[in-house]
């Protein structure tokens, strides 16, 4: 059991726990100590002192001699206040310093938000551009879109347009070729009725037709061949009718088929005009207009320009079988052509005139066209003339038309050129071009009737004439 002085000492240790556990700096007063700390019996010793919690957690013993105690004890318990309240400053300018750098923080994280916001803003940005920017090609290719479709309506109305004028041109054939048949029949009926002279524009009739004025009428297939009239009629007639856009204009001699012309001249028929011919191994007719008083005679003509009163921006199967007038400007045919010139060897002659009268010649000593299964490719001998050798540039050349693009150009020569020709890339010359009068043309394209070895490439001829003849 305790004393009683010992139980008084625990109850002041437990006052001073109670009063100073919570760390607080407090004074108090011990009895039996002095203030200093030193030793005072039988007096009191006032004391100042720090009390952490945990140091006065446990169990707690007490001398039962308060009056033992001296303020040597004290004096220690003092520095170690003292050096726990140096420690407690120390800490206070270190939460200060928390306190700064809490401060700075908060300033960071405000500048931290204010970026994120620039950031945001300039993200927005780039965005809205790059939404203007997919707009902006859509709309390019919308654009682009509807210039393919504009350029696709212009090449539709580019083909009806080449087609309305190709119904065109074979209407004006047709028509041209009625006018020339009503003037005929005219002149025949005048002739028969009021004056047993020769025919009006008829070179030099022979007397068998005048003597028999009732057979000379417009149908060619009774005007070539009496006998083949007489045993088979027309309707029933194993050649086949000659190529349409030709006109029915009748042939000046009574006799024939001929092979060419020059068959027709040895066969005593001397008088320029139009023939029927049919080429060896050829089941077909073709009329051609013989020149028999030029060089000798005996000459076909293959074509011929003289006054422009015939397109000749044509298709393929249009050069293949022919068009225009026989008494004016035509185009044999390809295919007749190419039976001609197969059937024995020939020889090319290009006879030009200029708009001052001039008049010049090409000749070359071989001519012959390929089959169609080679693109009517042109073989050519070796030149001779004074015109100049504006053709053999065209040697070995498949035949290109506006719908048939043979040659080596990228494009299509006869499209830039507006005809048929043998073309390279493109062409030294082109007979089947526009008919420009007087000479010199302006034109985006070299298209007109030149040769370019007499009068170069932009002097459209006024005449052009292309015949062959047997070597
Ligand atoms: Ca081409």
């Amino acid at each position: 059991m305790w004393t009683e002085p010992q139980c008084v000492a625990v109850a002041l240790v437990l006052l001073v726990w109670v009063q100073f556990g919570e760390g607080k700096e407090e004074r108090g007063r011990v009895w039996g100590r002095r203030e200093d700390g030193s030793p005072k019996e039988g007096g009191r010793c006032s004391y100042t002192f720090i009390v952490p919690q945990q140091r006065l957690t446990g169990a707690l013993c007490v001398s039962s001699r308060v009056e033992a105690a001296n303020c040597s004890e004290l004096a220690a318990l003092r520095v170690e206040v003292g050096r726990q309240q140096e420690q407690l400053g120390r800490l206070r300018g270190l939460l200060e310093q928390d306190g700064g750098l809490a401060a700075e923080v908060r300033a960071l994280r405000r500048e931290s938000g204010d970026i994120n916001a620039r950031i945001t803003q300039i993200y927005a940005q780039l965005l809205h551009d790059l939404i203007h920017k997919k707009d902006h090609a859509l709309e390019q290719r919308r654009l682009e879109s509807l210039l393919l479709n504009a350029t696709a309506q212009v090449l539709q109305v580019s083909a009806l347009n080449e087609e309305l004028e190709k119904k065109y041109e074979a209407l004006s054939s047709l028509v041209n070729n009625q006018s020339l048949l009503i003037t005929r029949l005219e002149a025949q009926c005048q002739q028969t009725h009021t004056h047993p002279g020769p025919p009006q524009q008829q070179p030099k009739e022979p007397q068998s037709d005048s003597a028999a004025p009732g057979k000379t009428t417009n149908g060619i297939r009774r005007d070539q061949s009496p006998s083949l009239s007489q045993q088979d009629p027309p309707a029933t007639r194993p050649y086949p009718p000659t190529d349409a856009p030709f006109s029915s204009y009748p042939v000046t001699k009574t006799p024939g088929p001929w092979r060419d012309c020059q068959h027709a001249l040895e066969s005593g028929e001397n008088t320029s005009g139009i023939y029927l011919l049919r080429p060896l191994n050829a089941n077909r007719l073709v009329q051609a207009w013989c020149e028999q008083n030029h060089a000798q005679g005996g000459w076909t003509v293959i074509q011929r320009r003289q006054d422009g009163s015939v397109n000749f921006f044509r298709t393929w199967d249009q050069y293949k079988h022919g068009f225009g007038n026989l008494n004016g400007e035509y185009w044999l045919g390809l295919e007749h052509l190419y039976w001609l010139s197969t059937q024995a060897e020939y020889r090319l002659q290009v006879a030009l005139e200029d708009w001052q009268g001039r008049h010049v010649f090409a000749e070359y000593d071989r001519f012959r066209l390929e089959p169609e299964s080679d693109w009517y490719r042109l073989r050519l001998g070796q030149y001779h003339g004074n015109a100049g050798d504006s053709l053999s540039w065209h040697n070995n050349k498949a035949f290109t038309t506006l719908d048939r693009d043979k040659d080596a150009y990228t494009g299509n020569c006869a499209h830039y050129q507006k005809g048929g020709w043998w073309y390279h890339m493109c062409a030294h010359s082109n007979l089947n071009g526009v008919w420009y009068r007087g000479g010199h043309y302006r034109s985006r394209y070299q298209d007109g009737v030149y040769w370019a070895q007499f009068h170069g490439g932009s002097y459209s001829l006024k005449k052009a004439t292309m015949m062959i003849k047997p070597i």
